[in-house]
């Protein structure tokens, strides 16, 4: 018997971009779960898991976690949620990611927002948060900026090509960002 797939938005774009901040509008006004990859990693760094110091290091570093480790992560907390409506904030960073995604939990993206926004305004952002993320200092962002490029946009140019992808001029300021967030949330009258 076919089991009911959950309904994923994947919520791409770079470092600083405004994917956390967004995310938690839309949680407010349309009732999804926001899964952040990145939280889930950093999660488990505290809590201790064998995988924690290889984690640790590739974050600092500004590269990709093995896709099994973060796959597992995100498998674990949409069955642990009891939702149906997830936001999957940062991830998939790159193709292997997407396809292994796809291949284990058979899940593919209803729609994919892009937050489109320029490098120094990101850097800017980053350097400005102050919550002590081990990869907001400028060696590792210009490394994160470097994989974004390289790794992360092939993902959001193969969404693109399946017309999944709704882009997002993320450079404004917070409020304006999610009224145009808004509007890929509500239905079309006619
Ligand atoms: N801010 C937000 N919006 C603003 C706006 N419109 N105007 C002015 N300021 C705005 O925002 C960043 C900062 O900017 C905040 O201070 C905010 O108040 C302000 P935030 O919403 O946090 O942006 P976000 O895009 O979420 O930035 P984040 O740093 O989280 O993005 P990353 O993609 O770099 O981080 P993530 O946590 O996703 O990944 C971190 C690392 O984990 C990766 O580099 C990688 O090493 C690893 N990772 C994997 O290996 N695999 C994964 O699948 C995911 C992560
Ligand atoms: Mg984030």
């Amino acid at each position: 018997l076919a089991e009911k797939k959950p309904t994923v938005v994947f919520v791409l774009g770079g470092p600083g971009s405004g994917k956390g901040t967004q995310c938690a509008n839309i949680v407010e006004h349309f009732g999804y779960t926001h899964l952040s990859a990145g939280d889930l990693l950093r999660a488990e760094i505290k809590s201790g898991s064998e995988n924690g110091t290889m984690i640790q290091n590739m974050i600092k570093e500004g590269k990709i976690v093995p896709s099994e480790v973060t796959i597992k992560l995100l498998q674990r907390a949409i069955e642990e949620s009891g939702n149906e409506k997830f936001l999957i904030d940062g991830f998939p960073r790159n193709e292997e990611n997407r396809a292994a995604f796809e291949a284990v939990t058979g899940i593919e993206p209803s729609v994919v927002l892009f937050f489109d926004c320029p490098e120094e305004e990101m850097e800017r952002r980053l350097l400005s948060r102050n919550e002590g993320r081990v990869d907001d200092n400028i060696e590792t962002i210009r490394k994160r900026f470097r994989v974004f490029l390289e790794s992360s946009i092939p993902v959001v140019e193969y969404y693109e090509s399946k017309g999944k992808v709704r882009k997002i001029d993320a450079a404004r300021p917070v409020g304006e960002v999610f009224e145009s967030v808004k509007a890929v949330f509500t239905p079309k009258s006619e």
